[in-house]
């Protein structure tokens, strides 16, 4: 089994949350967390920090690890590891990069027919406080079938 692990991480206040526009690569047209690939020799937070930098040009001071979901695709061996970080303490204001367009949603207006597929399912999860893990089916960008598990405090 080939795994390559991913961080994803989103920041939200009482009423609204920022997503992303990815503008190229992997999810393009969707509205997401910001993150991306872990590199090598790289701990899963400095690349989720790293990430959002370069991605939305903010610090994050502070971060909290509520979930992991996995992904497979039928007729591809390598699993992606997803880690979701939510980022309760942070500087600087969103700013577009060659990546994504960041914008606030209110926390019940928020596009899930422009985004992944399983977001639906473990997003309001993750804007309740809870913590979270998943694992997810799909071809293409079909979601076939899943699994969540809840984890109350
Ligand atoms: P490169 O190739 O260096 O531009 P990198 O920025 O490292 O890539 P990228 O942008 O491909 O990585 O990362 C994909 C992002 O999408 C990660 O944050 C994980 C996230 N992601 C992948 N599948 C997802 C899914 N089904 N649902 C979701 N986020 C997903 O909400």
């Amino acid at each position: 089994m080939n795994k390559k692990v991913y961080t994803l991480c989103l920041l939200s206040n009482d009423t609204h949350v920022l997503l992303g526009l990815k503008k190229r690569g992997f999810g393009e047209g969707y509205w997401n967390g910001f993150g991306g690939k872990v590199e090598e020799g790289e701990s899963i937070e400095t690349a989720t920090r790293r990430e959002l930098l370069e991605e939305a040009g903010i610090h994050a001071a502070r971060l909290e690890k509520q979930g992991v979901n996995s992904f497979e695709f039928v007729g591809d061996p390598v699993i992606l590891e997803v880690h979701i970080f939510s980022v309760p303490e942070f500087s600087g204001k969103p700013k577009e990069s060659d990546e994504m367009r960041p914008q606030w949603f209110k926390k019940n207006d928020i596009p899930y027919h422009a985004m992944w597929a399983d977001d639906k399912f473990w997003l309001p999860h993750f804007l309740a406080g809870q913590r979270f893990a998943g694992v997810f089916t799909f071809k293409d960008k079909k979601l076939l079938k899943h699994t969540l598990n809840i984890f109350d405090a």
